[in-house]
């Protein structure tokens, strides 16, 4: 039986347990990738297990979610997160330098290499052929110290390729396409290999916007092969030596199969709130629009941003709305400014923005009240954008700047428009000055610490009784941006006692406020969800800050891969009911009861809950390896290790 891509790089990195799909494995990460939005955290981790150096072959620092907000918290950040770079052995790319993704693929990403990322799409990577994960900041703090990484041992679905994409059909429409069979719930534990002939007439660029996005669909990760056109691109970054091969042998296997024949794909959008929600653009064509953002980490390469300049050469942006245009990295900066693009773009009208995530993660750039804004990042979630009424469409950068140019949304196969052929860029030696290399030092920096940079708190062991209210009760697909809000908030990230009284804020503005008083009553507080719980990004700080609050529990239909992780090394049960029953007859402020609990998570088996106020008691899942109820009973995984260390 022959392997897939996924087994052959999961095979060489298996540190722990065997490779039987839906048992917990353990996997060496050769790279780790953080950015600072998670990274403060992630580092702040990493200090207190006492290590003098990362432990791992390549650690970046990214800075490039919170570039330019307002007051002094994020530029302390900032000078944390070089100081601790400088100490720790880690790379540090400057604000400005672009998105950790983008970047990563451009100057670290190498074939057959595991990285695990502070960041859900990590996965990018895949484009290159490595299997690249996205986690919450602990386990890549861990991984720095050269823990294994622990992951249910995926199921792997082959999505086999053919044909070629038409002129304007694009990357973008494909992963839109695959969002529209698989959804974004119902994947975890998966990961989608892209097989077939159709791949050979993919850039890497393109590969690496396919699997930016199988994040949406909740899968562990999304891979390529490494082949002749990995090669080339290596090779143009005179990083040749990096390549290795790596298909997938004749006979391998897959647990799964979705044939797209790329002739066929059309323009795609995911309409609001999710980026589940697609259709083919010509079917909601004509709507009028607002707002058109083009850039994030899914769509910012320079094929991207050259093509947009040439639809809009010579042309204005539509009166009716604005055009804003965030480059992927200071590279696709450069070449689009050699080659007269960038050109294009200033005379056509549009806004220039900072190669940073900006408006994708909600900092800055809100649409207007019941605003249409057509982005071409990764996702839609109400609110996201800042504006919580905003009409948020995610499409390819041909139809976003086709529909610059109308006014309207604009399918761009229907505009009579020529191909674009983008040109070769051709070997180049690349402008790594933005990236500090730890060695460079002459004298290494104190690490410094703002007065918003608290210390990582402490989460209790579990109870051996867990008693109090369900403090919310809510419906399904909450994400992390529900959970918490980053855009005007993110920039508390490093100060958990004032990041936790947004949690919940616009779902339920008094959450905080009463988790704080059953806190100080000595009560427990519950959450009670429905399906695909904690969908979205990796922040642990949707975990942390709960936990900090009192949150013990929750209770939801499933929870996604990452959040469940990240629950469990915060010490709150993440638990799952065997009965849909059961959560319809909760009620918010019904009082609930796990007795024994550690005993119930020590015997391996369900758990029992009480509803004390409506007199039932049902069982719930506890999803969880070993390792996490062992990290549950000690209140999570740093105390877990501290308890090890002793
Ligand atoms: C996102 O796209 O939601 C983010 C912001 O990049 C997050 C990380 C974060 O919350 O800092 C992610 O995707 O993990
Ligand atoms: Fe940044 Fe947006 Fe990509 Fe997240 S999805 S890493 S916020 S560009």
């Amino acid at each position: 039986m022959g392997n897939n891509v996924t087994y052959k790089i999961l095979k060489a990195h298996l540190m722990e347990g065997s490779l039987i799909e839906g048992d917990p494995i353990g996997i060496h990460i050769d790279q780790t990738l953080t950015q600072d939005a998670t990274g403060t955290m992630a580092y702040l981790q990493f200090e207190t297990l006492g290590l003098d150096k990362v432990r791992n072959e390549l650690a970046v620092s990214y800075i490039d979610h919170n570039t330019t907000q307002i007051g002094f918290e994020n530029a302390d950040d900032h000078k944390y997160l070089q100081s601790v770079a400088a100490r720790k052995g880690v790379v540090l790319s400057r604000p400005g330098n672009g998105i950790c993704h983008q970047v990563h693929l451009e100057r670290f990403g190498a074939p057959g290499k595991t990285s695990l990322g502070s960041d859900s799409h990590t996965p990018t990577g895949g484009g290159l052929g490595m299997i690249a994960i996205g986690a919450g900041g602990l386990d890549v703090a861990l991984a720095m110290a050269g823990v294994p990484y622990s992951i249910v041992c995926p199921k792997v679905i082959e999505i086999r390729l053919s044909g070629k994409l038409r002129p304007f059909c694009t990357a973008k429409d494909v992963i839109l396409t695959v969002l529209k069979r698989f959804g974004v719930k119902g994947n975890v534990n998966s990961v989608f290999e892209y097989t077939g002939s159709g791949i050979a007439s993919l850039s890497i660029p393109e590969r690496a916007t396919i699997c930016n996005m199988g994040t949406e669909c909740g899968v562990t990760t999304s891979v390529f092969p490494s082949d002749s056109v990995t090669k080339a691109f290596l090779e143009k970054q005179s990083r040749g030596e990096c390549y290795r091969e790596i298909r997938p042998d004749d006979d391998a296997v897959y647990d799964d199969l979705f044939e797209i024949d790329l002739s066929k794909v059309v323009p795609m959008a995911a309409c609001p709130h999710s980026p589940g929600n697609v259709v083919p653009v010509s079917e909601i064509a004509g709507m009028k629009v607002d707002q058109i953002l083009i850039g994030s980490c899914t769509n910012s390469s320079y094929a991207d941003l050259y093509k947009t300049s040439r639809i809009l050469e010579n042309k204005t942006v539509n009166k009716c709305l604005s055009l804003g245009i965030a480059p992927g990295s200071r590279d696709v900066l450069a070449a689009i400014a050699a080659d007269g693009s960038l050109g294009r773009l200033i005379k056509c009208g549009a806004r220039i923005l900072e190669s940073a995530c900006g408006f994708c993660i909600g900092n800055g750039c809100s649409p207007s009240s019941k605003g249409v804004s057509l982005r071409t990042n990764n996702r839609n979630f109400e609110g996201r954008s800042g504006t919580k009424d905003a009409q948020v469409y995610l499409v390819s950068p041909e139809t976003a700047a086709v529909s610059a140019i109308t006014g309207v949304l604009t399918d761009p196969t229907a505009c009579g428009l020529e191909d674009i052929a983008v040109p070769e860029r051709g070997k180049r030696k690349y402008d790594d000055s933005m990236l500090i290399f730890p060695d460079s030092y002459a004298e290494k920096p104190e690490i410094f610490r703002g007065p918003n940079i608290g210390n990582p708190p402490q989460s209790p062991a579990l109870d051996s009784k867990l008693e109090g209210p369900v403090c919310i009760k809510l419906g399904d697909k909450i994400t992390t941006d529900h959970i918490m809000p980053a855009g005007q908030r993110l920039k508390y990230r490093s100060n958990i006692p004032l990041y936790s009284t947004f949690v919940f804020e616009g779902v339920d503005p008094s959450f905080s406020k009463r988790c704080i008083e059953n806190k100080n009553a000595g009560k427990a507080d519950f959450i009670v969800a429905g399906l695909s719980y904690g969908q979205g990004s990796s922040r642990e700080h949707a975990a942390i800050c709960p936990m900090y609050l009192g949150v013990r529990a929750v209770l939801a239909l499933s929870i996604e891969r990452i959040h469940q992780a990240n629950l469990c090394n915060f010490g709150i049960l993440p638990l799952t009911f065997k009965n849909k029953a059961d959560y319809d007859n909760i009620t918010q402020s019904d009082v609930l009861s796990i007795d024994d609990a550690v005993k119930q998570v020590e015997n391996g088996g369900d758990i029992l809950v009480r509803n004390l106020t409506k007199g039932t008691q049902f069982s719930m899942a506890l999803e969880a390896s070993d390792l996490q109820r062992d990290m549950l009973i000690c209140g999570g995984r740093l105390n877990q290790i501290r308890q090890n260390l002793h």
